[in-house]
């Protein structure tokens, strides 16, 4: 499958620390500061969010991955600037808009991963909602080396995917984990040869924008938030969410469809 992305215009081709380009129901967004490993100045940021904002109507998925050797090196340290404690909390929280904007955005982000994926890479890479790690990925958040905390969302996003003795061990002991042990602890839920993560992430994205919009509505909104309900709680608003799907016209067109084997089945892969 081969899918032909053309540059995005007006305010997305403003953005000059993201490369950002449509195909039909995709976007693509790159980081666009190899110089820098795609480390996260509070412009890229800021970027990120605007973009996040105003993808265009049609687009259905987006991919997200980094130019250069590095998918993203976390926070720019040159910008480290002394702050006081409240505005340290407002760097923080202009971090989680961010990527707030990703997880619970409008739609599914695809990340491809590659080289470093680091500190606030990381943290990016978790608010994601699908991971692909080529085989040059590693992982880790020196945070602890460089005497900060993380701040964009780690400590809450990274041990529902890891748990927390895993992000911990990372933390202190600076461990780095290659992709397929990224895999392995939940980091990464594809693991493919190195300079095939775009690929996968391109075909994984166009898969997603295939479904009924208001099942991946359910995906991304409903399911994590029932995650953090508790059992009584969770299963009450799952069945709200599964009667405001089910209720849908494209959710019954579906149904028909498969009923009169019109659609595909589910088949074992290979
Ligand atoms: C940077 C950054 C950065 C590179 N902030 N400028 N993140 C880290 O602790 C990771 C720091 N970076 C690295 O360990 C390495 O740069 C890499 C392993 C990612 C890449 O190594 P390499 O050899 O390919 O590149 P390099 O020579 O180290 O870096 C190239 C340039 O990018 C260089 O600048 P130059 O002006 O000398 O060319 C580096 O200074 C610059 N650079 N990484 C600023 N991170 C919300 S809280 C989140 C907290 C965190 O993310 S903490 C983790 C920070």
């Amino acid at each position: 499958m081969t899918t032909h992305f053309m540059p995005a215009t007006g305010l997305l081709a403003s953005l000059d620390l993201l490369d950002i380009s449509l195909s039909g129901p995709l976007a693509h967004l790159r980081l666009n500061r190899p110089a820098k490993r795609n480390a996260l100045s509070d412009t890229l940021i800021q970027q990120l969010h605007t973009a996040l904002v105003n993808l265009p109507e049609g687009v259905r998925a987006a991919v997200v991955s980094g130019e250069g050797e590095h998918f993203c090196a976390g926070l720019d340290l040159s910008e480290l600037v002394e702050r006081d404690v409240a505005g340290g909390v407002l760097h923080s929280r202009m971090w989680h808009a961010a990527f707030d904007q990703l997880q619970f955005g409008r739609v599914p982000v695809v990340a491809a991963l590659h080289g470093a994926v680091v500190g606030g890479g990381l943290e990016l890479a978790a608010a994601c909602h699908v991971r692909v790690a080529d085989d040059s990925t590693y992982f880790a958040l020196p945070e602890g080396q460089r005497g900060i905390f993380v701040g964009g969302g780690g400590s809450v996003r990274l041990p529902r995917l890891m748990g927390v003795a895993r992000m911990t061990d990372l933390m202190l002991t600076g461990r780095v984990l290659s992709a397929q042990e990224g895999v392995q602890v939940g980091l990464a839920q594809y693991h493919v040869p190195a300079g095939q993560s775009l690929v996968k992430a391109i075909e994984l994205a166009s898969r997603i924008a295939t479904n009924a919009p208001m099942s991946n509505f359910a995906v991304m909104q409903a399911l994590p938030r029932i995650a953090d309900q508790s059992q009584s709680e969770g299963l009450f608003t799952e069945s709200l969410m599964a009667a405001v799907a089910e209720s849908t016209a494209e959710a019954q067109d579906r149904l028909r469809a498969f009923l009169d084997k019109r659609a595909g089945k589910v088949l074992k892969q290979g």
